[in-house]
């Protein structure tokens, strides 16, 4: 019961009571696990879809991931404490020359609701500080964005560096003017065309 109404509350953006429902579930007791997988994820996998297919809009998803947040800053420390560890790291940065942001953060916060660690390396991110990052965080995924056609072939940078590095990391690519047969041409591991989609990719391709 406690799990459903942390669900709706953080769907409907309630970040403060949200906190209060998540701290209430952990002195009733509740694993941190469960109130993560069937309280705060189910949320935001709700809001993802809902989003993919334009029931809800950027605004929802913004105060949706605060809430998210939220619930996190109580939940955090339990986890840790009870050893719980995440699905997986992924690395996202905007490509190099390329400073739109609004985008890529949306994907961070997708990654999170779907239980990834996120390290953002924020925007004009080259193709070697994407390889330093997934090294030094182990990441499993790197997550690269462009909103300008100038900008969108720097990707093939990223990908063929990481071919190069020889690291173990998949490359999703997505943004306003990036498509499939973009990403089939530079050989990357998908593409997504929004945040949840990503989310949706990156767990696919980790599970693979
Ligand atoms: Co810029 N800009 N901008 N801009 N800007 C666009 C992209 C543009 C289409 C506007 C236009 O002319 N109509 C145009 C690009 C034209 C082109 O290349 N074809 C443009 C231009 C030209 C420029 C400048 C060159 C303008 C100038 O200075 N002359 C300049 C470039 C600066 C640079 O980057 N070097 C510039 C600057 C800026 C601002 C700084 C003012 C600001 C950015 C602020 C910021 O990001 N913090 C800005 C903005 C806001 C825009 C528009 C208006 C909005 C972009 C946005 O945030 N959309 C944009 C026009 C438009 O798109 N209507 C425009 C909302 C966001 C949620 O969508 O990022 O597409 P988006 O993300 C989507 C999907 O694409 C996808 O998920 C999201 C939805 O769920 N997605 C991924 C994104 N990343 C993904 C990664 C994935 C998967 C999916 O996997 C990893």
């Amino acid at each position: 019961m406690s799990n459903e109404a942390i669900c709706q509350a953080l769907m409907k953006g309630r970040a403060a009571e949200v906190k209060t429902l998540v701290q209430q579930a952990i002195d009733a007791g509740a694993k941190p696990a469960t109130i993560l997988n069937e309280g705060l994820l189910q949320g935001m996998g709700i809001i993802g879809a809902k989003f993919k297919k334009n029931e809800v809009y950027v605004p929802e998803v913004l105060i949706a991931a605060r809430a998210m947040k939220a619930g996190m800053e109580i939940l955090k420390p339990h986890l840790v404490a009870a050893g719980v560890k995440p699905l997986a790291t992924a690395v996202i940065g905007t490509v190099k020359g390329d400073l739109h942001d609004i985008g890529k953060n949306l994907v961070g916060m997708m990654l999170e609701g779907a239980g990834f660690r996120v390290v953002d390396g924020g925007i004009d991110v080259p193709p070697e500080k994407f390889i330093e990052l997934a090294r030094t965080h182990g990441a499993s995924v790197i997550g690269v964005s462009a909103l300008l056609t100038t900008t969108m072939t720097n990707m093939k940078l990223v990908v063929d560096a990481v071919k190069e590095s020889g690291i173990a990391c998949k490359v999703i690519i997505g943004g306003a003017p990036v498509t499939q047969a973009y990403s089939d041409e530079i050989g990357a591991s998908g593409y997504a065309p929004d945040a949840a989609s990503a989310a949706d990719l990156a767990k696919k391709l980790c599970a693979a």
